[in-house]
């Protein structure tokens, strides 16, 4: 695997979750394929999760790791091309990307939405620096559009709460498939669209009846809505559910801007009580009381925990899947 931004990217998901299940059971069990093998973690923004679970997947395959949190310790990067540099960046990405190259084996970078060019970070401009210019396999740990490995751990999660409490895995075909809701959230800040982009990517490519919920204006970009069912309604939406997923994002069509602060669509008890018992999930951090009650994400069919864990496995079969072969 050369590059990890989009579900396409892992192949098939069957496949991928009987392999995080086996990476699970066994996570030292590779330690030889990352011997004398370097990984970089680039970080242009804040990051618990991120950082320590791709830091201990890569441990756990044997590599040495290096983090780098870029205008902290390093120099500041100018990412645009063709300006005069005479303001506080004193190095331009174009050099600083075969640099970093240079030193590893992989990549991970780390690069936020602006929420103020919407082109530039729907082109992924700055991921795409590493893409072009590093010739090093490159994860993508939450860069302007997607989140892909915090998708891929919700779906171990989610397969794993469903086998617990159903027996069966998802994609089994002598049984139902869970109803997994997505629903926007208020928040304080304007938030990026990448989790939601890649929850949405990936509950479209999985065995799943998937459902999405927002007030207006808040519609996601349509390649990664796709074929899933949209309700302004937030409650007939939560009919039935198995799976709430939580989560702020600012608008797309007026971009970055926050158009909504109805707490009406925080998650709680009220909320919960028209799903079938549903599992909740965040990828957190999260904004008690803003995105879900207390009485929710502290209650007992909230995942949020086990999906943090989860990061461990997504990033280590991706990193796996990438020393195996980084073609
Ligand atoms: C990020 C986001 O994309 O929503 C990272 C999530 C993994 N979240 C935030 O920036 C939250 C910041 C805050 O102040 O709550």
């Amino acid at each position: 695997m050369k590059q990890f931004l989009h579900v396409s990217d892992i192949g098939d998901l069957a496949g991928a979750l009987r392999e995080a299940e086996e990476v699970k059971a066994n996570r030292f069990g590779w330690k030889s394929l990352g011997t004398d093998k370097t990984m970089i973690i680039i970080f242009f923004n804040n990051s618990l999760r991120t950082r320590l679970s791709t830091q201990k997947a890569a441990m756990n395959l044997g590599m040495n790791t290096m983090v780098l949190n870029i205008g902290q310790e390093s120099w500041k990067l100018e990412t645009e091309m063709g300006v005069v540099m005479d303001g506080d960046k004193s190095e331009h990405i174009r050099e600083a990307v075969p640099v970093i190259a240079n030193f590893c084996d992989i990549i991970g970078v780390r690069s936020f939405a602006s929420l103020k060019d919407h082109e530039a970070d729907y082109n992924e401009n700055i991921l795409g620096e590493f893409l072009k210019y590093s010739g090093k396999p490159v994860i993508s740990l939450e860069s302007a559009t997607v989140h892909p490995c915090q998708a891929f751990a919700d779906l171990i999660t989610i397969d794993e709460a469903w086998y617990a409490r159903t027996g069966h895995h998802l994609g089994d075909p002598s049984y139902r498939k869970p109803k997994v809701v997505m629903t926007w959230a208020p928040h304080p800040r304007a938030l990026p669209q990448a989790v939601p982009n890649s929850f949405a990517e990936w509950m479209n490519a999985a065995p799943v009846d998937f459902v999405l919920t927002q007030p207006e204006g808040y519609e996601l970009d349509p390649r990664f809505v796709e074929k899933a069912e949209v309700s302004y309604d937030q409650m007939a939406a939560l009919e039935g559910a198995d799976f709430v997923y939580a989560k702020n994002w600012s608008s797309v069509s007026h971009y970055g801007q926050i158009l909504s602060e109805d707490r009406s669509w925080t998650v709680g008890e009220e909320h919960m009580a028209a799903t079938n018992e549903a599992f909740f999930l965040h990828c957190l951090p999260v904004r008690r009381n803003m995105i879900v009650s207390d009485s929710v994400i502290d209650g007992p069919t909230s995942l949020v925990i086990p999906e943090a864990a989860n990061r461990e496995i997504s990033a280590e079969v991706v990193i796996k899947r990438m020393l195996e072969d980084p073609r």
